[in-house]
Parts: structure tokens; sequence; C-alpha cells
């Protein structure tokens, strides 16, 4: 599955070594952590590249460049959270842009959209799986920006980037990808002309949850002066300690991914054939309306399951109830199994209405498909099936 670009190492060799250097003083082949605020300058403003760890960290820049690499971008810069990451590319675009946003993003980004920067900016919501009438939109609405989440977040819905792309160049929109569902390892979107990545640290990347991250990865030497002069201005820089954990983290993302998925197919054909289930949306199934798509567009299909329960609050309560190893938390892509409704949590702050209109409904359950034992975690799953 290792992505094999001749002219760079494997995936799984540059999560490892790239910004992943020994120490040159010292030689230790961990990196060290710069775990300090300033540095000192021999005379003002002479310094050896760092003044004041908001504007720059040696050891977020070992992860900067590791980061950049996996996306096969250029350039990345490294958030406080992946919301911040957002939050940059909003004060990024000047005032009263256009901004075109796939209908089923995280509830937090469709927070920020709808009640931070709605004065600011213009949006609007469509359904981005249909690529006839995205690229029509494109045209008519001429946005600055298409928004998009591929898969999204909690429906797996996807969107054909490629086609997306051609649309958004003729009138010389931009796109970025939330990528945070595939990770770097399962889809690579600049790959298929996108101009902009964002990921939420917070999930696969770092893979631990013990870390709130972000970051933007893209070509454009320009943006990534205009990114720098913005996270310093504002200020959502992450610590030099978060940093090093994601850095540890990223070094086993192949192989988490790669059992990330193979624990999620499993379970996804189990649920598909459980009688107390309507529906399971996994893009890794035949039954899922973009699985060609999927194939064309990513090497994986990664590690979430949405499905709905049959019933409704009822049923999906005492199901995750009776679940001992999915946890009820919200957030995913770490290694413990979590699981979570998204109309009561991640996604309360989408207006009801709004929800229904895109079949977010209250008998849908989310499932983070962790590293533990399938078995054990296909018994917790039957637990919860079973609990009244
Ligand atoms: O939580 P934070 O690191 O700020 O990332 C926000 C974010 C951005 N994009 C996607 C696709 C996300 O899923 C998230 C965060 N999502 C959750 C916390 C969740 O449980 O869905």
């Amino acid at each position: 599955m290792a992505k094999k670009d001749k002219t760079k190492q494997a995936f799984e060799t540059r999560t490892i070594h790239v910004g992943g250097e020994p120490d040159p003083v010292t030689g230790a082949i961990m990196p060290p952590i710069f775990q300090t605020s300033t540095f000192v300058q021999k005379a003002p403003g002479v310094h050896q590249g760092y003044e004041y760890t908001r504007s720059h960290n040696p050891t977020r820049t070992r992860l900067e460049e590791c980061l950049a690499s996996l996306e096969n971008a250029k350039y990345s810069t490294v958030t406080a959270s992946g919301l911040s990451a957002a939050m940059l590319v909003m004060h990024l675009l000047p005032k009263g842009s256009r901004i075109l946003v796939g209908d089923d993003v995280y509830g937090g980004t469709y927070r920020m959209f709808t009640t931070i920067f709605h004065e600011r900016h213009e949006f609007k919501f469509i359904d981005t799986t249909d690529t006839k009438q995205t690229q029509k939109e494109i045209a008519e609405f001429k946005p600055a920006l298409v928004w998009l989440e591929s898969p999204t977040n909690p429906l797996l819905k996807l969107t054909d980037i490629k086609s997306v792309v051609a649309a958004a160049k003729k009138v010389k929109s931009q796109v970025l990808v939330d990528n945070t569902f595939m990770s770097p390892y399962f889809q690579n979107p600049m790959d298929l002309g996108a101009d902009l990545v964002l990921h939420s640290m917070t999930k696969y990347i770092n893979g631990h949850s013990d870390v709130v991250g972000g970051v933007l990865m893209y070509n454009d030497k320009k943006l990534n002066q205009e990114f720098f002069r913005l996270q310093n201005s504002i200020g959502p820089c992450q610590s030099p300690f978060d940093s090093w954990l994601v850095l540890r983290g990223l070094k086993t993302l192949a192989v988490r991914m790669r059992a990330h998925e193979q624990g999620a197919m499993k379970i996804a054909k189990w649920l598909e054939a459980h009688k107390q289930v309507e529906r399971v949306v996994y893009p890794g199934l035949k039954s899922h309306p973009q699985h060609a798509l999927a194939k064309k567009q990513m090497s994986g299909f990664g590690g979430m399951i949405t499905f709905f329960i049959k019933g409704g609050v009822k049923e999906s309560k005492s199901f995750l109830k009776g679940l001992k190893l999915f946890a009820l938390a919200e957030s995913l892509g770490g290694v413990e199994s979590l699981v979570e409704h998204p109309a009561i949590m991640t996604h309360a702050s989408v207006p009801k209405k709004v929800r229904e209109s895109i079949g977010l409904t209250d008998n849908l359950i989310r499932l983070s498909v962790g590293l533990e034992d399938i078995d054990d975690l296909i018994n917790d799953l039957e637990n919860g099936f079973k609990q009244k």
C-alpha cells in the first residue's frame, strides 16, 4: 500500500526520517523537545533563525517538514488545533469572499463558518457528491474558495476532487480539502490538484488521543509567508511538546492506518449483516454509493464507519450504554475505539433542520475503529445491540 513516488523515499520511510534526523549537537536519535518560549540573540536582531516560539520553534519545524512531505506539498503550517488551521484560512481570504462548502462538514467547522465568519464572508453549502451540480455552482457562484471534506464527517460522503478542481480552475477558485478522515496515508488531495490540504492532527496523524493540533499543507511560497504572518499575528501556535508528541505518533501512521482499515472493513461487513442495523456507510463496502470513486481517488478506505440503527434516540442510547470497549467520546483516529452520537455530540451545533435535510438523523452512530482485537470489538458491539 505504500505510495511509491520514484523521486522520493516511500511513505513509511518519510514518516520516520523526514524531520527525524539525529540531533546534530549530541547525536540523540530522537529529536530534542525545544521546550522554550524564547531564544537568546547575540545582538539585537542577530539570531540563529529562531526568536520566539509563537513564531517558530525547531521541534515544530521538524514536524512541518515531515507533514509537508507526507502530503506531497512544499510547505506546511502547524497550528494549535484543526479549527485554528481553518481560522487562518478564513483570515487569509479578503473580506467579502465567497466560499462554497460541502453540506456535511464537521460540526465545529460549520459553527465557525455560520456564527463567527458569516459576517466577513459569504458561505454557500451544497451537496458536493453531485459532481455536475457542483461544477455548475462553481461556474455560477465563482467562489474564492471551495471547501471540501472527503470523506465527510459523519456521513462519509465523497467528492470527486479532480473534477471539482477542474471546474474551480476555470473561474480561478482555490480548492481546500480537509483530509482528516483519510490521513495522508490513504489520500493525497494535492496530487488531485487541490491548492490546500487541512488536517486535524488531533486524529489519525497523532493517533494517540493525547494532543490537539492542526496543519495546513500547500505549494505556494507566498501562502507560506502569509500563514506565517497570520499565525504570528493571531497566535494559535502549537506547543513544542505537543509537536514532539505528533512527531512521535507519526512514525507509525502507515501501520496504524492499515490496521484501522482492516478492522473497519470487518466490522462494517458484520454490521451490514446485523438485523438491528438499518444501513451501514463505509467507503470500502460495495453498497457505498460512491465505492467506485473511493477506489479511484483513495488508496484505502480508512477506519471510520457510520451506521443507522433501527429505531431512534432511545435505541441509540441503549446501544451506547451497552458498550464497554468502544468509549463514548467525541474525536476519532486514536488507537482506542470510540463511538459517538453525532446529532447529540459532534454535530449538535448544526441546527436540527439542517441535520435532517442532509440525512444526519437521530439514529446515526459513528464508530472510530481502533487497534484492539477485532473479535473483542465485535463482541462489544453485540453487547450494545443486546442492551435494553
Ligand atoms: O478538534 P480540532 O483539532 O480543532 O479539529 C477540528 C476538525 C476539523 N476537521 C474535521 C474533519 C474534524 O473531524 C475535526 C474535529 N472533529 C471531531 C472532534 C469529531 O469528533 O468529529
